[in-house]
């Protein structure tokens, strides 16, 4: 019923959009995308993002971020930032890859060596040619979020060895690259919206997740899987995007307003990020999770050499990439 009423929410905020973006004269407020709670590192980010736009340019440009994933999922939000129907949005590159397979190079498990590795590469030139790629599809890439690392969680026992998921089911984001990853591990892996996961741990469907602290915590995913382990298996950089018809309607001086306050509002994001991860672990901790710190990570990592193979073998022409990554300092 609640879920039916959020829907009904959504199509009237369509709605609404649509016959704004149809009177004269009356500029069109940008509706933006976000899965997270309003509190949330992204959200405040967001909002940030879209106080600068409308101060900047004396309210000409005027956005709203509608949070908690109210417009939708994640898979589906992108396609609609694709076609215009929703303006812009802060997506994962998890999802992102199934639309951009360039993207998905920085969805292979353990591609980056930490955060500030992930960093340097996203900032440089090979970050560009994933905007790049992105803007084909109809996406312009105008700032990178953070996302920390991603662990596994469940509610059955730690993980210490691949070994220790065999015939778990863990629930992956929707992209092919993370079932082949949790299969590799020996588990079994099933895709599914952000949204389903806390019932699905609650009620067995599902044993495990994989996901960072602060979303494991805004959540609640750590009332219902105690076991968190410290695997890292994915540092995935998030984006906010917006559409490139909208982002070609723009002037070049407006284009840089809205790039400028967009990287402005990541450099914040990114310090809130850091101060968040601290802050979910030690209240998820307090409420008697049990963490523990994977020692031989090296286990997990070559466990993925069939990930990267069939990746590969599927995509010939991102290896000069994925190796230009691993040799980025
Ligand atoms: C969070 C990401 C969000 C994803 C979510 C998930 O910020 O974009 O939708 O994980 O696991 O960390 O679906």
């Amino acid at each position: 019923m609640r879920k039916l009423a959020i829907l009904g929410l959504a199509a009237a905020a369509l709605t609404a959009g649509m016959v704004l973006a149809s009177a004269p004269g009356q500029a069109k407020e940008w509706r933006g995308w976000n899965i997270h709670v309003p509190d949330y590192p992204v959200s405040k980010a967001m909002d940030a993002f879209t106080d600068m736009l409308a101060k900047r340019s004396d309210g000409r440009i005027t956005a709203k971020t509608y949070h908690s994933g109210v417009l939708g999922t994640q898979p589906d939000a992108i396609e609609q930032v694709r076609l215009g129907g929703i303006d812009f949005g802060e997506f994962n590159l998890g999802p992102m890859g199934q639309v951009v397979p360039t993207a998905d190079v920085v969805s292979l498990p353990f591609i980056f060596k930490n955060m500030d590795h992930m960093h340097r590469v996203m900032d440089g030139p090979i970050g560009d040619e994933i905007s790049a790629a992105m803007a084909e599809k109809g996406l312009v890439a105008l700032a990178w979020y953070d996302s920390g690392a991603r662990s596994f969680y469940n509610s059955k026992h730690p993980i210490y060895t691949p070994a220790d998921l065999k015939g778990m089911k863990i629930r992956v984001m929707n992209n092919d690259l993370f079932v082949g990853m949790v299969e590799a591990m020996g588990g079994n892996a099933t895709p599914m919206a952000f949204s389903e996961v806390f019932q699905s741990l609650k009620t067995g469907v599902v044993d495990g997740a994989e996901n960072n602290w602060p979303s494991y915590e805004s959540t609640n995913h750590f009332e219902v899987a105690k076991y968190y382990s410290d695997t890292e298996h994915l540092i995935i950089p998030e984006c906010v995007c917006i559409n490139k018809g909208l982002w070609d309607s723009l002037s070049p001086a407006d284009q840089k307003l809205v790039k400028d306050a967009a990287r402005e509002s990541a450099v914040l994001q990114r310090k809130l990020w850091a101060e968040r991860a601290e802050d979910s672990r030690k209240k998820v901790e307090a409420a008697g999770v049990k963490f523990n710190k994977v020692k031989d990570k090296a286990m997990f990592q070559a466990a993925m050499q069939p990930v990267y193979d069939a990746f590969l073998k599927q995509h010939p022409d991102l290896k000069k990439l994925v190796e230009e990554i691993k040799a980025t300092d």
